[in-house]
């Protein structure tokens, strides 16, 4: 061998091998998390998360890539905070109201007719954030963002004209407000998860509950319960979070990426939920349920029951939450 074909062939191999070095260094510095939420992959929330992934890694060039694993595949909804908490998966999203019995600022946002329309839950947010973010980081969690569901309605399979009539209905609830609110109201009430709930009303478990039309549409009500009375109750919201440890270990650009997407993930969920609101309702029409408003009677009695909810939930939460009701009145 030539001296020279020696040394290009010297070359070639530490180049090669200078490539693999870098490949591998690559592979190392990329980080995966994974992401567990509990509802179908086409619910607007689900849909967020995906295109909030996609930000993530558009922004950090890959170093930073989430899977979003919807309709509680990965945890069951009231299993999913836990499961960040520990480090099972690094990232979550859940509806905050279901973990109410920790802490009554997590239950804020379905106390009955305290913000019912989307401008009024945007300033509830931002009257209760610093103590829900507070609480979340005494448990090792730093919450990401929120992103409201639609108002609160009853689904039901007869007419409704006071509460009166709901006695003795299967009542399915999904927190500590509804479950109470069924017993209140004389009805037999089970708590069952949104991704559950499609089998529980095809088997009959139940037979009414509350919620918005956005998860009647994803449970196909219509194929079991015929009417829809548009309350307006409350505005629940599900909360986006990280395992505060996973995020300290990321470095700073990425972290500035993971919050850039987060704002505005938020800013794009509060418009899709606002724009789908009344997409929802029509569906459940077209698939001929019976759409409509609470009667003055039925709607009173709703109130009646709020008023009860709204004065257990001031002596749980005591005077730090009725610091949060009067920063938010004041708004
Ligand atoms: N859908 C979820 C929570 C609130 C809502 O609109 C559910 O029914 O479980």
């Amino acid at each position: 061998m030539k001296r020279s074909d020696f040394i290009k062939g010297f070359l070639a191999v530490s180049v090669a091998a200078g490539a693999l070095a870098l490949g591998a260094t690559a592979v190392s510095a990329q980080t995966k998390w994974n992401l567990p939420n509990a509802y179908p992959t086409d619910n607007p929330h689900t849909e967020n998360l995906v295109a909030f992934a996609k930000d993530v890694e558009t922004a950090t060039g890959g170093k930073l890539t989430i899977t979003v694993h919807a309709n509680a595949a990965l945890f069951k909804a009231p299993e999913i905070k836990r499961a960040v908490q520990t480090g099972q998966a690094q990232m979550g999203e859940v509806l905050m109201s279901i973990h109410e019995n920790e802490d009554p600022i997590f239950g804020i946002d379905v106390v009955p007719f305290l913000a019912t329309s989307f401008p009024e839950s945007k300033k509830l947010y931002a009257a209760s954030k610093p103590a829900i973010e507070k609480k979340l980081a005494s448990q090792g969690i730093k919450l990401l963002f929120m992103v409201p569901w639609a108002p609160q309605g009853v689904y039901a399979k007869k007419d409704l004209n006071s509460t009166d009539d709901m006695k003795g209905l299967k009542w399915r609830s999904y927190n500590v407000g509804t479950a109470r609110l069924g017993e209140m109201l004389g009805m037999q009430s089970v708590t069952i998860q949104a991704a559950e709930l499609p089998q529980a009303l095809a088997t009959g478990v139940v037979n009414s509950f509350m919620s918005s039309g956005g998860t009647g549409f994803d449970s196909k009500v219509w194929e079991s319960l015929t009417h829809f009375y548009d309350v307006q109750a409350w505005i629940p919201k599900d909360a986006t979070f990280v395992n505060k440890a996973a995020f300290d270990a990321l470095d700073k650009p990425t972290q500035d990426a993971l919050l850039k997407a987060s704002a505005a993930a938020e800013e794009r969920g509060w418009k899709a939920w606002e724009a789908k609101t009344g997409w929802y309702l029509d569906q459940l029409k077209t698939k001929g349920m019976k759409v409509q408003a609470p009667s003055t009677e039925l709607a009173s009695g709703f109130k009646k029951a709020g008023e009860t909810l709204t004065a257990d939930w001031l002596k749980k939460a005591g005077a730090d939450g009725q610091a949060v009701i009067d920063a938010y009145k004041k708004m």
